[in-house]
């Protein structure tokens, strides 16, 4: 089959594009369209032409799997600009994505339609990039520049009705897209065409404008460069002749897609689209999920719940007793008032969520649920009483699993009849927000049931990853390696605020001091204690100095930094200094240059040792869990990305 074909509706040419999964533009695309001008420009039947697509969605762009390769003409920009120089007008028919070259396609046509719910987008700076083919160029002349602004330097897609408010498409089109294209074609051409995108004026905005802009989309960046040479080749768009733009743009352009950050970028939008769906798991069918249970209501259970009620699941919460239900109906209301003070839900959208969850004490309401979620305290007899429940009560093929951080879910299931049916799944707090969740098969758990795991984590829009078992799974074992290594320069003299500012600079939001002190240093505390008390031999830590000091974080008034009342300026303290000095050999000190390498270099061995031992699939999945759950920055691709050796 080619991937262009065209067909005729009277004077009207349909252009399609068939070129399974997304339409990327491959070569042979771009060969193909450049073919069908030329030879629609020398048919005089033909007076107007659609450009539309198969399969699930209008052009997605480039194909980025080319990126790293030399590139083949026909280029986009000049594909771009023959559509739009075309004789005839095009009319660029629009369902599911236009995205990136598919947008930039589309701004070559004399016009744009779409069906309702489909989405536009110039998502470039999310790859690292600019637009190559006008997408900074066009979209100022098509829609202003600061509709403009708003689309290339956020990367997000916008719906066809938002968009059609912006000026970026012409006609939602209710029905079907054929006829409604063909139809709109047929009333455009009894009117005075619009004049082609790249004649038409902008207006350029003041120096304060772009000097806002700037400082807005920098905040937002976190680091990454390509949002603001977006901007930059935006404010030339405005400022400069078309076709100098278009060269602006195009250097741009080819200077990012050779950069580290494009590269990280890259890798993780592939592992992105690789870890949800386990080439083993391909031919297993999930079981349906149609009524789901939680047990417990506290912050875990309540944000779970969220996210079950969220992606319109209906959810069963079973409490102790009838108090510990008010209060986890509370938990969960309170969780999407919050939303609502936001302006994300409406107040009766938020009444209908809360509406969808039933509370009970009463196990035999559990007798045809779907799948449940145990989400209560971390202990191990606590959680084995629940699945002794839960193996009476549920159906045999229901999925149980449990949501635990640090215990062994081999453990957890001993003694469940079907165990075949069991499952850990590791929610990030809070769960509603949160986009990882680790997925912890036993020996036991059978590939159905891991199969469901991950459809449980597409239908919540989270990103799952599986993990073997051992102690804090993928993400949390890192974190200690982390925070000890951390603590290790602490110990040779390195000031604690140095290396939270390191970690910043970095691309974190936060160092492991200051998140230490803000999530609180008892719960790491307590684990120790509990390992200590155990027998095992967990060596003390600065932070056990701290936290027996009364030390505990933000929530006691101080931590590994002070902090005065209603605020949150973590100032260094004198106390700590002196609770730690005993412990501090300064040796020889550290650059700030080299604090955060150091850091990331002890994440990246635990990362070693955790794929040698099998606890990960792929190195690319330890990436997404520290990028998803840890808020490793994003363009620098993970902690395993950012140390591979280079060739
Ligand atoms: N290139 C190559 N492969 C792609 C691709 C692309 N642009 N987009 C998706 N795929 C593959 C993906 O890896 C997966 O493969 C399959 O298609 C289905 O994807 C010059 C420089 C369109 C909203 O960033 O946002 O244009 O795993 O699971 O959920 O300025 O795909 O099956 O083997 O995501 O239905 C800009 C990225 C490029 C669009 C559909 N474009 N894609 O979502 O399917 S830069 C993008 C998406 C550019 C110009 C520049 C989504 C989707 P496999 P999927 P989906």
């Amino acid at each position: 089959m080619p991937v262009v074909t065209t067909t005729y509706e009277g004077d009207i040419a349909l252009v399609s594009i068939d070129n399974p999964p997304v339409n990327a533009l491959s070569q042979a695309l771009r060969q193909g369209l450049w073919d069908a001008v030329g030879a629609l420009d020398a048919d005089p039947q033909v007076k107007a032409v659609v450009l539309i697509c198969s399969g699930r969605t209008f052009i997605a762009g480039a194909d980025v799997a080319e990126f790293g390769k030399p590139p083949m003409e026909p280029h986009l920009p000049d594909l771009v600009a023959r559509i739009e120089g075309a004789a005839k007008p095009w009319v660029a028919a629009i369902h599911g994505s236009a995205l990136g070259g598919g947008f930039e396609v589309a701004m070559g046509c004399r016009f744009r339609v779409a069906v309702p719910g489909a989405s536009v987008g110039l998502p470039e700076v999310t790859l690292g990039i600019v637009p190559g083919a006008g997408g900074t160029v066009r979209t100022p002349r098509l829609a202003g520049v600061e509709a403009a602004v708003d689309l290339v330097t956020s990367g997000k897609p916008i719906r066809a009705e938002k968009a059609r408010a912006a000026g970026l498409i012409d006609a939602v089109v209710e029905g079907d897209l054929r006829d409604g294209a063909v139809t709109f074609a047929r009333v455009a051409l009894s009117k005075p065409l619009p004049m082609p995108v790249s004649a038409r004026p902008v207006v350029a905005p003041d120096a304060a404008f772009w000097a806002a802009r700037e400082k807005a989309v920098a905040r937002t960046a976190k680091g990454a460069i390509a949002p603001l040479r977006a901007l930059d080749c935006l404010r030339k768009a405005a400022e400069m002749p078309f076709d100098e733009a278009m060269a602006q743009e195009r250097a741009t352009f080819l200077d990012l897609r050779g950069s580290e950050q494009a590269a990280a970028l890259r890798h993780v939008f592939f592992a992105e689209r690789a870890a949800p769906r386990p080439a083993a798991l391909r031919q297993v069918a999930p079981l349906p999920l149609r009524s789901t249970a939680v047990i417990g209501g506290g912050t875990m259970g309540a944000g779970i719940i969220a996210a079950l009620r969220g992606a319109g699941l209906p959810v069963i919460l079973i409490e102790r007793d009838e108090e510990a239900v008010a209060r986890g109906l509370a938990n969960v209301a309170r969780t999407f008032d919050g939303a609502v003070k936001r302006g994300k839900l409406t107040a009766t959208q938020a009444q209908a969520l809360t509406d969808g969850v039933t509370g009970t004490t009463d196990y035999a309401a559990l007798s045809d649920v779907d799948l449940v979620i145990e989400a209560v305290f971390e202990e191990i007899g606590v959680k084995r009483a629940v699945f002794a429940e839960l193996g009476r009560h549920c159906r045999a093929d229901a999925v149980l699993a449990t949501n635990t951080s640090y215990l062994d879910p081999r453990l957890i299931a001993e003694g469940l009849p079907q165990a075949a049916r069991f499952l850990g799944l590791h929610f990030f707090s809070p769960a509603n927000v949160m986009k990882l969740l680790e997925i912890v098969p036993v020996p036991e758990t059978s590939d159905q049931t891991l199969a469901t795991g991950f459809a449980l984590a597409r239908l919540l829009g989270k990103m799952p990853v599986k993990a073997g078992i051992c102690e804090g799974f993928i993400g949390n074992r890192i974190l200690k390696r982390y925070r000890m290594a951390a603590e290790a320069l602490v110990r040779r003299g390195v000031a604690i605020a140095d290396i939270d500012a390191a970690m910043r600079d970095y691309g974190f939001a936060m160092g492991p001091f200051e998140a230490q002190d803000l999530g609180g240093l008892d719960i790491a505390y307590l684990q120790r204690e509990g390992a200590r008390a155990a027998g095992q031999a967990v060596p003390e830590t600065l932070g056990d100095i701290l936290v027996r000091a009364g030390r505990k974080g933000q929530k006691t008034g101080g931590g590994w930094y002070d902090y005065a009342a209603d605020d949150r300026a973590a100032r260094p303290s004198s106390v700590v200094a002196g609770l730690i000095g005993a412990w501090i050999t300064p040796g020889r000190g550290m650059e700030r240059a080299e604090i955060a390498p150091a850091l990331i270099a002890e994440m990246a061995a635990e990362g070693q040792a955790i794929l040698t031992e099998g606890i990960a699939s792929a190195a690319a999945d330890i990436d997404l869990v520290e990028i998803h759950g840890y808020g490793f920055p994003r363009w620098r691709g993970g902690p395993m990305f950012a140390t591979r050796a280079r060739e």
